[in-house]
């Protein structure tokens, strides 16, 4: 599941909004909200045009879109992983939801104020639209996070696309996620390490991967869960 089709672009002009609600950690701008509605519409109007699936929406993958736009922006510029160096993809898992397929499409800039704006991006990206009319995406959630403060793209959008997902429970350290800590979850942390050691992108999010809890995965985690496994077999 690949997600290169990131889209920068430059102009100016900026939109104060509004605070509407607050829930949770996130703040939610009425005019933003808008924004996301009438983006998430026109995508699904089109995806259906032209033979895909009429969207849903559900509360956790819009919380899930809602964290990468947060993400994204956290960087130093715009990018399909995540800040752990692992693909945008592990953020179903590290937040419970199990699903077949997902893909990202990011559109960020200096002029993606309006949704209509980010649609003309989306579509003019080949494999975005690809992505958009395939059927095995069901669930559609579209975030706007905005940051006046950042110069180069105060506006990043999300469109989260996935296939129907399940709710699931992961134990750190269970990194191949198959409801086992056991030597395969080591050794997926080494090869991981390694990949890491060479700056190769990384598939294990930080929050699966590190099992002895010191913000970092390393060959220590791959000893820990050995330890642990080994002690459980002789029990
Ligand atoms: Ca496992
Ligand atoms: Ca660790």
């Amino acid at each position: 599941m690949k997600g290169k089709y990131a889209a920068f672009f430059t102009a100016a002009g900026l939109i104060l909004s509004t605070i509407f609600s607050v829930s949770g950690s996130f703040t939610v701008f009425a005019e933003d909200a808008e924004k996301e509605k009438t983006l998430f519409e026109s995508l699904s109007n089109y995806s259906v045009s032209n033979g895909g699936n009429s969207f849903k929406s559900a509360e956790e993958t819009d919380k899930l879109a809602a964290l990468r736009a947060k993400e994204i922006h956290s960087l130093e510029k715009p990018s399909h992983y995540r800040p752990d160096g692992t693909l945008y993809s592990t953020i179903f898992r590290e937040n419970g939801l199990l699903t077949g397929y997902a893909d990202e499409i990011m559109v960020s800039g200096k002029d993606t104020d309006t949704a209509e704006k980010a649609l003309e991006k989306i579509l003019a990206d080949e494999s975005a639209v690809k992505h958009l009319t395939n059927k095995n995406y069901e669930y559609m959630a579209v975030s706007l996070d905005v940051d006046t403060k950042n110069t180069n793209y105060p506006y990043v959008w999300v469109v989260l696309l996935s296939s129907q997902f399940s709710e699931v429970h992961y134990e750190i350290g269970d990194v191949n996620f198959d409801f086992s800590i056991d030597s395969l979850d080591a050794t997926a942390i080494l090869i991981d390490y390694a990949k890491a050691l060479i700056d190769e992108p990384t598939e294990i999010p930080l929050s699966a991967g590190d099992f002895n809890g010191d913000g970092k995965i390393d060959s220590l985690d791959a000893t820990a869960i050995l330890i642990d496994y080994a002690a459980r077999l002789l029990d």
